[in-house]
């Protein structure tokens, strides 16, 4: 097969009037493209003596040879499709989702996919991270954004690899976490054809409910100024992982599944009326208190399941994954989308208001539990969700499983996995082994037992599919622990021998089994 290709790349080649020898990345007709609707911006060729550094997140040069696609769909969707050679092609596409406000491409998965010999693609969903106000008085941008982007990704991503290398891709796959999950979602969900293969770490399910979380807290943590900072918010964090560690056997440092933990921040309470570094007046106490519990509207309507126990807060805003710079998608969504002003004041939300205006703006749900005609293609999705993780809730994502499994059924039991991460912080980071081939967090063993996408590829070509996958974690350069994580509802137990920073210690236990 691989001699068609390449003689069909060579035709192609010179029926283009370009001399490229088939071993180098396939520029030259990708300049030369006409495909409806887009617009070809450059096609350059990385390699040795031509390296390429992505700007964001920090990289090393990339010498590996491919062509760097960038493009346009439409008037304003930007994406990249980076194309390894003829030789070196494993006849896949792999599209990396983008989280927060998008805006930007996902330099990491078009690396891992290149590498592993993908063509690889992602979109900034038709806005740039530097416009902060991208989405204001921009119906257009918001559906781009919400949905459309990444299916026009798909679209054309898959004619382009047709037109150059002479054949269609013979899978697809979507890999993302955060909004990059909630796009995976969507992507399963809306158009079930794209993709063969998905995998959606901490997907924004409930995006809109989520968003008010994060302007709710954000209102707190200008309400408590100085008496909550990120020590104390640090101090809760550690005292929570402390007392529960040892529920699931093992004192690690991780809480193995926090909703099985029941902490009282009371227990850090200062004696008598002296306050201290160590523990928390009754103000602060308090403070807690509100912030962990589960969201109610002004009207009482409860909007999540509140903060598990050993999440750390943080008072300030972090980084939304793959998106340069601490803006949170919520501060755009409402103050720009919902209420059309750009220097609108986050104290001024009010949930019940402004939550239900947000459908007015976007779709956000990706709650649709009903992906039949996913499954009926043969696809196959990966959900993971870090069990530590503060910005989404990992409870949203256990919920959307069993919905799935409720309304598909068996076909959803052969076709859908979930795996849960201990002490996982949001899509990678915290306590516990982060590295598992999620997106973002590319296992230092590319293999299936190690590795999300490599079980993903071997699901979908060999029907098998994944129970466990081993995690690793890597401080200073170094492999220090490695643990499985396990198909949901079972869980890593400790045989009660071995080390507990070896994965062989570990047995994946499904409760009443
Ligand atoms: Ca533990």
């Amino acid at each position: 097969m691989r001699v068609l290709y390449f003689f069909a790349t060579l035709m192609l080649a010179v029926l283009l009037g370009a001399a490229a020898p088939a071993s180098a990345a396939p520029c030259d007709s990708v300049a030369r493209l006409r495909l409806k609707d887009v617009r070809i911006v450059s096609a350059v060729e990385v390699g040795p003596g031509r390296e390429f550094t992505p700007l964001y997140p920090a990289a090393a040069p990339m010498r590996l040879p491919f062509c760097r696609v960038q493009g346009v769909i439409e008037r304003e969707i930007g994406f990249e499709l980076w194309l390894p050679t003829d030789s070196a092609w494993n006849r896949r596409l792999l599209v990396g989702g983008v989280g927060g406000q998008a805006g930007a491409f996902n330099y990491r998965e078009l690396e891992r996919g290149v590498r592993r010999g993908y063509a690889s693609a992602s979109t900034d969903t038709g806005h740039k991270a530097s416009d902060a106000h991208w989405l204001l008085n921009r119906p257009d941008r918001a559906a781009n954004y919400a949905h459309r982007a990444n299916h026009l990704l798909a679209v054309k991503a898959k004619a382009i690899l047709k037109a150059v290398y002479g054949a269609a891709p013979r899978n697809a796959f979507f890999v993302g976490c955060s909004g990059g999950g909630r796009q995976a979602l969507t992507e399963v969900q809306k158009y079930p054809r794209d993709f063969d293969g998905v995998i959606a770490g901490a997907p924004g399910v409930n995006t809109p409910e989520m968003s008010a979380r994060r302007m709710w807290e954000m209102q707190q943590h200008s309400r408590f100024g100085t008496l909550m900072n990120a020590g104390r918010w640090r101090l809760v964090a550690d005292a929570a992982i402390s007392a529960c560690d040892p529920i699931d056997g093992v004192r690690d440092g991780i809480i193995g599944d926090p909703t099985r933990c029941r902490f009282d921040p009371a227990s850090l309470a200062c004696r008598g009326s002296v306050a201290g570094p160590d523990c928390l007046t009754a103000a602060q106490i308090e403070a807690v208190r509100l912030v962990y519990s589960p969201l109610h509207d002004e009207e009482g309507r409860r909007v999540d399941g509140g903060l598990l126990p050993g999440m750390l807060v943080s008072p300030t805003p972090l980084p939304e994954p793959f998106t340069p710079g601490p803006s949170y998608l919520a501060v755009a969504l409402f103050g720009d989308g919902v209420h059309g002003d750009p220097n609108r004041d986050s104290r001024g939300f009010r949930i019940a208001r402004d939550l239900p205006a947000i459908d007015r703006v976007m779709d956000l749900h990706a709650d649709d539990p009903e992906i039949g005609p996913f499954l009926g293609n043969g696809g196959k999705l990966i959900l993971y969700h870090g069990w530590a993780d503060p910005l989404v809730a990992p409870q949203s994502t256990i919920e959307y499983h069993r919905s799935v499994l409720r309304s598909a059924g068996p076909r959803a039991a052969s076709s859908v996995r979930l795996f849960m991460a201990p002490g996982v912080d949001h899509c990678r980071g915290g306590s516990g082994p982060d590295l598992f081939g999620g997106a973002g967090g590319d296992s230092p063993l590319p293999n299936p037992d190690h590795d999300l996408l490599s079980a993903l590829e071997r699901w979908v070509d060999r029907k098998q599919a994944p129970e466990r996958v081993i995690a690793t974690r890597i401080e200073g350069g170094r492999i220090v622990r490695t643990r499985p994580l396990c198909a949901w509802p079972a869980s890593a137990r400790y045989s009660g021998a071995g080390s507990i920073d070896e994965a062989a210690s570990f047995v994946c236990h499904r409760e009443g089994m």
